[in-house]
């Protein structure tokens, strides 16, 4: 081992953070770079479910809740692309790969949304399940992704709590919005604890991924404490958890759960899930309608770094 390497352990080993000019194994850097970019696709691909129903928000204030929610979404997936920008891709590689499937995104947002107690549903459950994980990545070892995950995760929280805000209203409204409250719950509660990823002993990446200490939590642990806190919110709207086994264990202190269904998942993360197509297409087509955008901006920093200079 030689001293780049000893200094990089023993940074891992202090709980100190490695920063974009420190040396770092190369594997180190492939697998922040993998995992960051994934997480920012999945920021980005993330506004399209909820933009659905941006024109029809059922008040002016609801609109204007989900379009500032939908708004930071797209900022996190700004300040993750930076993340990863620092470990030496470019966004543009980064988008090439989303775009030929080489990236992936979180496998929630193949699945559509249906009514407005959908947007509740993802706003609750896939934002709950995303602090979950990212109040986690507050520690990670890289300090751009850290330090990234702390100001996400303020934002993070008031997603989750206008997505319990619609769920409130929908479970106290009338029987019919109680009813697709409860619908929206029995289609997005699998899916949404899906998100941690397969069960550690089937995750490809975690082992390593624990020892550099860039997950602090694994998949299972996080799951776990995911579900441990949402059935009290469950209990609070009056609907029902969709698992009939999701019920108070004794002798281990949680809330067990039914197996899941992996089929499902990996069908839906390589690309065959209800909304795959729809979504790639979707991002597509706005990246090349907005080429100009992007070739106009570049061309005003030009002109402008020309004067200064
Ligand atoms: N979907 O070995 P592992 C949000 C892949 S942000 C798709 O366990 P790892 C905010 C995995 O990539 C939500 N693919 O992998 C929001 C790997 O494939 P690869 C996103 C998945 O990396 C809310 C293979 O399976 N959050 O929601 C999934 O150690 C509302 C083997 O798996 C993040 O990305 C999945 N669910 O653990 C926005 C957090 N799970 O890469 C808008 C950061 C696994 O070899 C609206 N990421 N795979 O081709 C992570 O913490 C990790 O990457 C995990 C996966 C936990 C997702």
């Amino acid at each position: 081992m030689d001293k780049f390497e000893q200094a990089f352990n023993e940074l891992i080993e202090k709980e100190l953070k490695i920063e974009p000019r420190d040396w770092m194994p190369e594997k180190y850097r492939e697998h922040l770079i993998r995992q960051v970019s994934q997480h920012a696709h999945s920021e980005v691909i993330g506004m399209q479910p909820e933009g659905n129903w941006l024109l029809r928000a059922p008040s002016l204030r609801a609109k204007q809740v989900l379009l500032a929610k939908i708004q930071d979404e797209g900022g996190h997936g700004l300040y993750l692309y930076s993340v990863a920008e620092t470990l030496g891709i470019s966004r543009q590689e980064m988008i090439e790969q989303l775009h030929t499937g080489k990236a992936k995104y979180s496998s929630i947002f193949n699945y559509p949304t249906l009514n407005w107690a959908d947007i509740g549903a993802v706003g609750w459950l896939v934002d709950g399940a995303a602090i979950t994980n990212q109040v986690s990545l507050q520690k990670t070892s890289y300090g751009p992704y850290s330090r990234g995950m702390v100001r996400i995760c303020k934002e993070e929280s008031f997603h989750q709590r206008q997505g319990y805000e619609i769920m409130m209203q929908m479970a106290f409204g009338t029987p019919e919005q109680k009813e697709m409250a409860q619908d929206a719950l029995n289609r997005f509660w699998f899916p949404a604890l899906m998100m941690f990823g397969p069960h550690d002993k089937d995750s490809a990446h975690s082992s390593q991924a624990m020892k550099w200490k860039i997950k602090i939590e694994s998949n299972d642990q996080l799951r776990q404490k995911f579900i441990d806190h949402t059935i009290k919110q469950i209990e609070y709207l009056g609907l029902t958890c969709p698992d009939p086994n999701c019920k108070w264990n004794e002798e281990t202190g949680h809330y067990d759960h039914s197996p899941f269904n992996w089929d499902e998942f990996w069908n839906v993360v390589n690309g065959n899930g209800p909304c795959n197509q729809e979504r790639l297409d979707h991002h597509k087509k706005a990246h090349n309608d907005n080429k100009w955008v992007r070739e106009a901006a570049a061309a005003y920093a030009l002109k402008t770094e020309a004067q200064v200079a």
